[in-house]
């Protein structure tokens, strides 16, 4: 059941998003770990103030770029992500554009119809992952099945809220893996080529607006701002935000 939260409490975008992945959880579209994932997901933006901090602006600048370089992109998305930003997930591939595949922990054929209708109702053209006829090699859970058209063989992958396991056996594929993680020390966040550590919230709607920005650069452009990334000195500097953040509260 739905609890009417007035606009003007003081955590009202917070326990909005908590919200949204309950009634997606009702509506089959999220796991029931979900809730525990953005839990930790939560407790990692109240240490960053909950906003976008610059180096997370920074990254998701050149996540922008990344994408607008690739030759076959591709946003792999689960039941958090959908539940969450629909809207932003269609938006962003057709703006680029990117094809759109869901790739699911916890898969079964039902969630991925239901997430797949999801997208189709929010405006997607077309999206991938329900006839998974390859898998990406290492790994052995069901988040390898992917589709050949796809995933499989993307240059780019966008992977919000992944595991540490398929960020590795896609890089092990040579693809450039962004992830969207507000956690600065998983293993995704150190395995990742660029790391977005901010809410996919914010996270979306910010490379969605650098994507409209710096679709009229040409290609050594996008070049420059796209190899300015060094993820190891950027995760660093996160972790320094947040000691500095939490030296600061008396
Ligand atoms: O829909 P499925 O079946 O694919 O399952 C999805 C979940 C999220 C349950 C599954 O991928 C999972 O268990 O994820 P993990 O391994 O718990 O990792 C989720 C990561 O995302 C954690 O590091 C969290 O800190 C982070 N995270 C959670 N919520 C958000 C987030 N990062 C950005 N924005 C969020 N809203």
């Amino acid at each position: 059941m739905e609890t009417k939260i007035p606009k003007n409490h003081p955590r009202y975008e917070s326990l909005m998003i908590r919200q949204r992945l309950a009634t997606g959880l009702s509506r089959g579209l999220v796991h029931e770990t979900g809730l525990i994932a953005h839990g930790r997901g939560e407790a990692f933006d109240y240490l960053l103030g909950e906003k976008t901090i610059p180096i997370a602006l920074d990254a998701e600048k050149s996540a922008a770029a990344r994408l607008l370089l690739a030759k076959h992109p591709v946003i792999s998305v689960n039941g958090n992500v959908v539940a969450l930003v629909p809207d932003d997930c269609v938006k962003l591939a057709e703006c680029v554009p990117a094809i759109l595949e869901v790739n699911l922990f916890h898969r079964t054929s039902d969630r991925i119809q239901r997430i797949i209708r999801e997208l189709l109702d929010h405006g997607a053209v077309g999206v991938l992952g329900e006839h998974a006829d390859e898998r990406i090699p290492g790994l052995d859970h069901d988040r390898g099945l992917c589709e050949k058209q796809g995933i499989f063989s993307a240059d780019v992958v966008l992977v919000p809220l992944e595991d540490g396991d398929r960020c590795e056996s896609l890089r092990r594929m040579d693809k450039f893996v962004i992830t969207i993680d507000l956690n600065p020390l998983s293993r995704t966040s150190r395995t990742a080529h660029i790391t977005i550590v901010d809410n996919v919230c914010r996270a979306m709607k910010n490379i969605l607006i650098w994507v409209e920005k710096l679709k009229t650069y040409n290609h050594s452009e996008l070049e420059l701002i796209g190899n300015q990334w060094n993820n190891k000195e950027q995760l660093h500097a996160v972790l320094q935000f947040i000691s500095r953040r939490i030296n600061q509260i008396d």
